[in-house]
């Protein structure tokens, strides 16, 4: 079975869990893209959804498939779901986000949200986190400071770039995408890293996430 159908069979699975009458975090990356397809179809059938998301990528699929949106604001400040993807996911939930450099918004939503629910292909459950270099936001403004002092955290830290310039979020950060080869305590390295003036977030999840669901040969798998 080939990569893109696992993504297709976890986001079906995924959308299960989306109740009636709900406001939904939509996460970003190419899993996203068949969330919102499925979302989309539910939405035809007469679902009441609408779904705040997490990178402009997202709101173009959300408007392709005609899936209502919203926006946080001083009235909506919590969402019933989200959903998203993950480049990493090791035992106890701890993963890795970020690739696509949404991680900040994308942690703010999961934060918002009741429920978390994270859909992969196989590809990504791993035994450590460590091969995907961590992403981490930090403020363009003495990058090159805060990216010594994460440094010396035992990485090799490199800016990443997007067609020769700094790699700008939405957010106007910067992301240091840092290879620490086998992150052994995620928790740990967290709080290390975003205690560092200048680390705006890290692409490092763990108690936001409620289940993940990995697309496999033998379909969707799902932990809780
Ligand atoms: C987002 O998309 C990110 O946090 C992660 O980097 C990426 C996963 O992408 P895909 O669904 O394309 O594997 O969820």
């Amino acid at each position: 079975m080939s990569r893109e159908q696992q993504k297709q069979d976890a986001a079906a699975k995924a959308v299960e869990y989306i109740p009636d009458n709900s406001i939904v975090g939509l996460g970003s990356g190419s899993t996203m893209y068949w969330v919102m397809q499925q979302l989309g179809e539910l939405v035809q059938q007469g679902m009441h959804v609408q779904g705040i998301p997490s990178s402009p990528t997202t709101e173009q699929w959300a408007k392709e498939f005609h899936v209502p949106l919203v926006y946080f604001s001083t009235e909506i400040t919590k969402a019933d779901v989200a959903i998203d993807g993950a480049d990493e996911v090791a035992p106890g939930f701890h993963m890795t986000k970020g690739g696509g450099g949404s991680l900040l918004r994308e942690k703010i939503i999961a934060d918002a949200a009741d429920k978390v629910i994270i859909a992969v292909d196989e590809s990504k459950i791993v035994q450590q986190l460590g091969s995907f270099p961590l992403p981490v936001e930090v403020t363009p403004f003495g990058w090159q400071k805060t990216v010594r002092d994460i440094q010396s955290l035992g990485c090799d830290p490199v800016l990443r770039r997007s067609h020769g310039a700094p790699f700008e979020t939405d957010n106007a950060n910067y992301v240091i995408d840092c290879d620490f080869q086998l992150i052994e305590r995620p928790d740990e390295l967290h709080n290390q890293l975003i205690q560092l003036v200048g680390v705006v977030e890290t692409g490092l999840f763990a108690d936001q996430v409620d289940i993940v669901i990995a697309g496999t040969d033998s379909g969707a798998e799902m932990f809780e």
